[in-house]
């Protein structure tokens, strides 16, 4: 008898197209004629999950069997994306299901635009972790992503007369095939309580007392390999209530009162924080944090690792890479159940931890870098404060024994901060426990050595590395650009799918008139692809024959959204002035996208100034055809997707020694938009590799800033001397934006013209120098060609896979998993 799994056996369109029946029939419970677009979606899903099964067990099994190193990349945010294309993709059976769906009268493009992305993640941070998990899948690397299953993501955005609405992201809502759930293997997490000791057979021992518990429950997603066969698991968990509700509260009436313990554990993964840079020192946060290590280091030593394992060897099976510090609580928690559960002492137990964790930092901006109350964490886990308490002791005593007499330099380095409050710098333990510490791009990573972590770099030289980040190309090329994927395939094979920098190969094809003309049409047929999403997503009219300049990202003053707002707005004012002859002007559409803190009220006040610029601008004649403002509510991963494919130029304009890496601006060149950009971040990277001759740099440098600012700025002293910039903010201050009324935007240029903490005003020229720059360049449409063609050719370094070597190499040490062994 023939006991391979259906799926195997089968992966004709005939073979699809009656799993994709039954699982219609059976699963969904409904026949074809009556079957609703979700039905047939879900139907569907479940089908393609059915063939990546049998490689997901097989690769369970094998990884079982060999105990190879692997990684455990812990990161409060998975930014996934939609799973279906990428699922669908990675298994091979795109042609089968498409024709099998067609025969049924299915498009197959229907079914993929019924999926609701899971928006687990706020931007760069979360995304990142999605593209290094499909790198290490691809790549044969055994790896489990460990994060929160938040019931609701990072909200849905929503204009209301163009001011930010948010909207709660209820994406588990028509249900989520793509999940496994495991109540049965769900991990007990404790919080509150007290610690005390007792004598364990004369050693004095502490251990905790909780004050109260909640359940996580695992969630297991499938993360497979780009056709290796191969599909890693990425673990999520759901908080539960240990007792759904009190039994005899019930039965005396009081409903509310019974339920009250289960509402109050389901909150811990009830949402994501919609923070990014600006972390809230919130309890629930920190509860958070921990819930989901705390299942995760549960889960790894209980499961993962065979019942026998000497844990004085985890080193040889394990490296658990910290994703910023919201994970960093893990440190203490790996020592309280070495010390505490397993009776080691503690030095045999600080070896180890100094070998298993490694922490990637992904900030310069000093508000970012998480601090947390040592009253709050006393309160929430008495045990590790405690713990992060001695840690800090012996270090501290290390340190004074490096630098005797060096007080200040202790409290500099002090892992517990005293003022304004007592409390415990997350960077600064992570950096003391962890084996490595890196930042995202050279630039930062340099940053980091030099200012943000010096004290630490000098004491600790060895630790510091720099892995530049990456991106996926079998998401945010092969499947979102399919007619670049086709003729980059055509040109050069498909090796470049999984080995990136292969593009080097189309080189020689900038210079070659046929093959530029494919690269423009291509790119004609994504910006139209584009006015079809945005027309039918967004009611909004976007005109194809426009230069498409793009900046999305979220909104953060330091991101600068307001610096590419005041071009518009000056362009906008010199046509109309008639200082400007508008034939003399690029014809543009200005796109936007962002998101902001819901807390966060400049960021919001800039969102609606955004709006009303894009308003006046699109509603006036005298600027017809030549500029308008197109700002698409909720970007997200699956709006990216189609938008920067259609892009020509890409807006990467931070203040320099702000933005630590960036993954847009990756994305954007490797689809041949060019880039307009300050020297930030992976910007720096990016120019170097593409040629200042196709990259239009701009601005002040990051040393430059710092004397600017070491020196006292004074924003008015450029608004006085720049008659051009005086006109385009007088413009906004005059309320032409806002039907008269001027106090709706004052905060928003009395912020500028009085702080301008991001030196929007110092580099406003050099920016308007560097678009002329752009228009001259975009006016030789043959040049520009050349130029996109060349960004494509010369980005292969920017694939997540060559991220994920460099962590292997300098960080990690998991060789990939031979695929023959
Ligand atoms: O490393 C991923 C991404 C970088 O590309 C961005 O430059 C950086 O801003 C972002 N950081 C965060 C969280 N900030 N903190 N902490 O999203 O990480």
């Amino acid at each position: 008898q023939n006991t391979e799994p259906i799926a195997i056996r089968e992966r004709t369109v005939d073979g699809f197209t009656r799993e994709f029946l039954r699982e219609l029939n059976f699963g969904q419970g409904v026949d074809l004629s009556r079957a609703s677009v979700n039905d047939q979606y879900l139907a569907l899903a479940r089908t393609v999950r059915h063939y990546l099964m049998v490689r997901w067990l097989e690769t369970l099994r094998r990884q079982y069997e060999l105990q190879a190193k692997s990684v455990a990349y812990l990161s409060a945010e998975f930014l996934l994306g939609r799973q279906l294309d990428n699922a669908l993709l990675a298994s091979g059976l795109q042609d089968v299901v498409e024709e099998g769906l067609g025969n049924l009268g299915i498009d197959l493009a229907t079914l993929r635009d019924a999926e609701v992305e899971p928006g687990l993640g706020n931007g760069g941070l979360g995304r990142l972790a999605a593209c290094f998990v499909d790198s290490l899948a691809t790549m044969n690397v055994p790896c489990i992503g460990y994060g929160i299953r938040y019931e609701y993501g990072i909200f849905r955005q929503t204009f209301v007369d163009g001011w930010q609405v948010e909207k709660p992201d209820n994406w588990l809502a028509l249900g989520s095939p793509w999940e496994f759930p495991h109540p049965e293997a769900a991990v007990t997490v404790s919080f509150g309580g007290h610690t005390e000791t007792y004598d364990d057979e004369g050693t004095e021992r502490t251990r905790w007392v909780p004050g109260w518990s909640v359940l996580g429950v695992p969630y297991n997603y499938m993360v497979p390999g780009f056709e290796n066969g191969r599909v890693n698991t990425l673990r999520l968990w759901s908080a539960q209530a240990t007792r759904a509700f009190d039994l005899e509260i019930f039965n005396a009436g009081d409903y509310a009162e019974a339920v009250r313990a289960q509402t109050f554990a389901e909150n811990i993964s009830k949402v994501l924080y919609p923070e990014d840079s600006t972390p809230q020192g919130k309890e629930l946060r920190l509860q958070q944090q921990y819930f989901f290590v705390a299942c995760s280091l549960a889960n790894f030593l209980e499961e993962v690792l065979p019942e026998d394992f000497d844990l004085r060897r985890l080193p040889e099976r394990i490296i658990f890479q910290l994703n910023d510090t919201h994970p960093v609580i893990a440190i203490p928690e790996l020592m309280r159940i070495l010390v505490d559960e397993r009776k080691w002492n503690w030095d045999d137990a600080w070896a180890v931890i100094q070998k298993v964790f490694a922490y990637t930092c992904h900030t310069l901006l000093p508000e970012a870098l998480e601090v947390w109350s040592a009253d709050l964490l006393g309160r929430l886990l008495p045990r590790h404060l405690e713990i992060i308490y001695r840690i800090n002791e012996e270090f501290l005593d290390g340190v004074r024994e490096r630098y005797p007499d060096d007080e200040l330099r202790v409290r500099r380095m002090s892992i517990i901060a005293e003022h304004p409050e007592r409390s415990v710098r997350m960077a600064f333990l992570a950096t003391v426990a962890g084996t490595k510490v890196n930042g995202v791009a050279a630039l930062h990573s340099q940053l980091l050595a030099d200012k943000v972590l010096h004290d630490f770099s000098e004491y600790f030289p060895e630790k510091f590395t720099n892995v530049t980040n990456g991106i996926t190309p079998r998401r945010f090329v092969r499947l979102a650009n399919p007619g670049l994927s086709g003729l980059i395939t055509g040109a050069i094979g498909d090796g470049w799918v999984t080995d990136l920098e292969r593009l080097k190969e189309l080189e020689p094809l900038a210079d070659d008139a046929e093959f530029r003309r494919l690269f423009r049409e291509i790119k004609t047929n994504n910006k139209h692809r584009l006015v079809d999403v945005l027309r039918e997503r967004d009611g909004i009219e976007l005109d194809p024959d426009t230069m498409l300049d793009v900046m999305v990202k979220r909104l953060h003053e330091y991101k600068r959204q307001t610096l590419k707002l005041l071009h518009v707005v000056s362009l906008y004012e010199r046509i109309t002035s008639g200082v400007l002859d508008i034939d003399k002007v690029t014809p543009r559409t200005f796109a936007f996208g962002a998101k902001a803190a819901p807390g966060y009220r400049m960021a919001k006040q800039i969102i609606g100034l955004i709006n009303a610029v894009g308003r006046t601008i699109n509603e006036d004649p005298a600027v017809k055809g030549r500029l308008s403002i197109a700002f698409p509510a909720n970007y997200n991963v699956t709006l990216a997707e189609t938008l920067i494919p259609a892009a020509d130029l890409s807006e990467q304009i931070s203040l320099a020694g702000k933005e630590a890496s960036g993954t847009g601006n990756m994305k954007f060149a490797l689809n041949g938009a060019l880039t307009i950009g300050t020297d930030d971040g992976a910007n720096v990277e990016i120019r170097q590799l593409v040629g200042d001759d196709h990259f239009f740099l701009f601005g002040l440098t990051e040393p430059e800033v710092a004397d600017v600012v070491d020196a006292g700025y004074h924003p008015t002293s450029y608004y006085e001397s720049n008659k051009t910039l005086r006109h385009a903010l007088d413009l906004i201050a005059s309320g032409k934006f806002s039907g008269g009324d001027r106090h709706v935007f004052e905060p928003v240029v009395a912020n500028l013209l009085q702080e301008d903490r991001f030196l929007v005003l110092a580099d406003f020229q050099a920016y308007l120098d560097a678009q002329d720059r752009v228009d001259a360049a975009y006016a030789d449409t043959d040049a520009w060609t050349r130029s996109a063609v060349l960004n494509v050719a010369r980005s292969g370094f920017f694939s997540s896979d060559r991220s994920m070597r460099d962590y292997i190499d300098r960080i990690w040490h998991t060789p990939p998993i031979d695929p023959n062994a």
